[in-house]
């Protein structure tokens, strides 16, 4: 037999690159929230992968991104790039179908990092023309002086076990270090708290759902199911109405549908009330929001 491997592996990209879809296909549970909106992760999620050669702890990151215009956004960068320290390897994930200033940001970070970096080419199910991703892994593998390019399809499952392979290669020798039957380090509540997000990002527009967080007041078991009680923390109040919406139409959408995931995730029937309120400037403080649990 092989000796065991262990280590920490961080996802680190731009916005929308697709690392929390890859996060959710490896660990192949919805540990981290995905929407098609840029900024969809805020918070260092671990997911964890067990496999006959090991464990890793897969780190999801926010995207890596240029807009500094408050605090959280600038909290955002700082998280991501707290990350990459003490994992073992970084992969750089990227959207194949087309390069922003914002990978370049995400690239430059890399550079510093000391351990092994992959390159992940993402979204590959998009491109009629795979001649590119030549181009593409020539230009990433000197820029991040490394031979170890895949290219993946996270919607599709495809080039996934290329991507484990090259990890488990480079992890160290190691027992695992998290319970076999867990898939990520954070709490019910944490998860329960982004499935209401994740439909909040998808059932609202414009800036609107960046201006929202959501707290977990209540979580119990009551019998044989979970009593939820989730508070939706609005920036403005002009935007509260948009949230509820007419006859509360959409709050009522954003909770049928946070309400299954739930149960699909936590195995249980959840009842799930929601509520919302006014922080005004919520994103706009750091202490604001250390206490809502924005950890660097
Ligand atoms: N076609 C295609 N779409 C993908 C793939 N991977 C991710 N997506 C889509 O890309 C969008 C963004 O995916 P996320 O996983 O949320 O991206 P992210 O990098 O975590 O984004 P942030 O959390 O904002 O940093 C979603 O609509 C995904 O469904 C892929 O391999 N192929
Ligand atoms: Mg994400």
């Amino acid at each position: 037999m092989t000796e065991s491997r262990f280590g920490h592996v961080a996802l680190l990209g731009r916005p929308n690159a697709g690392k929390s879809t890859l996060l959710n296909a490896l660990t192949g549970e919805h540990v981290a929230i995905v929407t098609h909106k840029p900024q969809t992760t805020r918070h260092r999620i671990v997911g964890l992968i067990n496999d006959a050669r090991g464990q890793i702890g897969l780190v999801d990151t926010p995207g890596v991104h240029r807009r500094k215009s408050n605090a959280l956004n600038r909290r955002l960068n700082r998280t991501a790039g707290a990350a990459l320290r003490g994992v073992d390897i970084a992969v750089l994930v990227v959207d194949a179908t087309h390069w922003t200033d914002e990978d370049d940001l995400a690239v430059e970070m890399l550079l510093n990092f000391p351990g092994q970096r992959v390159v992940a080419l993402n979204k590959i199910d998009k491109l009629d023309d795979r001649s590119a991703l030549l181009e593409q892994t020539a230009r990433l593998s000197e820029r991040l002086e490394t031979d170890a390019v895949v290219y993946v399809s996270a919607l599709k499952g495809s080039g996934l076990n290329d991507l484990l392979d090259v990890l488990f290669k480079h992890l160290p020798a190691g027992a695992p270090q998290y319970p076999g039957d867990e898939f990520t380090d954070r709490s019910s509540r944490f998860l329960a708290a982004e499935l209401v997000r994740e439909q909040l990002m998808l059932q609202l527009h414009q800036e609107i759902p960046y201006g929202l967080t959501v707290q977990i007041e209540e979580f119990a078991a009551e019998g044989a199911r979970l009593v939820i009680r989730a508070l939706i923390l609005v920036a403005d109040d002009r935007h509260k109405g948009m949230v509820i919406g007419r006859q509360g139409q959409v709050l009522k959408r954003v909770g049928s549908r946070a309400r299954k995931a739930m149960a699909e995730l936590f195995g249980q029937a959840v009842h799930l009330e929601l509520h919302v309120k006014t922080r005004t400037g919520w994103m706009d403080d750091e202490r604001t929001l250390d206490e809502l649990g924005f950890a660097e």
